[in-house]
């Protein structure tokens, strides 16, 4: 197994091209523009990015899963690349394609934006099937998660990183949501449940309440940060993989954050304005924006939204 570190541009990934309402979003008449520009669909009731098509969306909810599959979700910037890249790495012994991106090598369903699959590609392909999904449990991909073939992974990570990694996630690219507004304003929308994928407490614990199901693993950003070695021992553990230890320290290495950032299989070079996506990596980094009275008020929507559920969070 050689661990090839790629020199750059020595591979031939292309971009993979603009993201564009008229393509992307499909039924551009459903789009809102809210305060500061951003733009948003509802579905369900629950605001959505506009690639979230009704097309894909229905698709998604009714995608026949099968034994073997895997579906890895979360609220948006809770490591879930890191995550993808992991459960990557395990299935395919820490080897990763030199003329391929992760990207492209999963199955974002519910979205119109990046490969996306038809139902012929998904029924062709070999398991283990890798599928990405950012919703909440009640709009989890393959209809209802506990009666499902598929084994789900949940990954989150403390709110106030969550709130201040999307922040600069919408605010420096230029495409789909792309909110110009300040920080003041973003976090208020967050914690009111206004931002793309809807209200962080009601994602979180819609999964949380599943956490002891078989086929379900909830996982902690903060857990992978501070104990990888043991964190990718549960995590191969739950998808059935027994890891040699040149293994294990291949994809250690291959899962860090330097290396992904600089690797063209996960830095996602294919796609235009994500040049800052690794940004920090690290746990506390909401201590960049939040004034001591921000901080105190979302301390306070934190007891009193999830007191009692048993869900705690380490936010450094
Ligand atoms: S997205 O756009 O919703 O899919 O974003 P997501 O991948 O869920 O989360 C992005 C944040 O995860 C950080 N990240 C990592 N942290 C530590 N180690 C590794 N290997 C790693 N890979 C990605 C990434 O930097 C984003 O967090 P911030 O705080 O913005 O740096």
């Amino acid at each position: 197994m050689g661990e090839r570190t790629r020199e750059p541009g020595s591979n031939p990934i292309q971009k993979i091209g603009s993201y564009c309402d008229e393509i992307h979003a499909e039924v551009v008449e459903d789009l809102h523009i809210g305060e500061y520009g951003y733009k948003y669909r509802m579905v369900e009731g629950r605001v959505m990015p506009p690639y979230i098509t009704p097309g894909r969306y229905t698709l998604s909810r009714h995608i026949a899963t099968r034994r073997g599959d895997i579906c890895y979700t979360s609220f948006p910037k809770s490591g879930s690349t890191w995550l993808a890249n992991v459960i990557y790495l395990i299935t395919h012994r820490g080897e990763t394609p030199a003329d391929r991106t992760l990207r492209s090598c999963l199955n974002w369903v519910e979205s119109s934006w990046t490969y996306p699959r038809s139902v012929q590609e998904l029924d062709a392909q070999p398991s283990p099937r890798i599928f990405k999904s950012h919703m909440p449990w009640d709009m989890a991909l393959g209809g209802n998660p506990a009666g499902n073939p598929c084994k789900y992974l949940y990954i989150a990570r403390n709110p106030k990183d969550v709130a201040v990694s999307y922040f600069h996630f919408e605010s420096d690219k230029q495409w789909s949501g792309n909110y110009n507004g300040p920080w003041e304003h973003w976090l208020r929308m967050f914690m009111e449940g206004r931002v793309q994928r809807g209200d962080w407490f009601d994602h979180v614990l819609s999964w949380w309440a599943f956490r002891d199901a078989e086929n379900m693993l909830f996982l902690h950003y903060e857990d992978l940060n501070r104990d990888f070695r043991g964190e990718l021992n549960r995590i191969a553990q739950f998808l059935g993989y027994s890891l040699t230890q040149k293994e294990h320290a291949l994809i250690t290495h291959k899962a860090s954050f330097d290396y992904m950032r600089e690797d063209r299989f996960t830095n996602h070079q294919e796609i235009t304005d994500l040049e800052t996506f690794f940004r920090k990596g690290k746990i506390g980094s909401w201590r960049e924006l939040f004034t001591p009275d921000q901080s105190e008020a979302f301390d306070r929507l934190c007891a009193e939204r999830i007191a009692g559920s048993g869900l705690e969070f380490d936010f450094g």
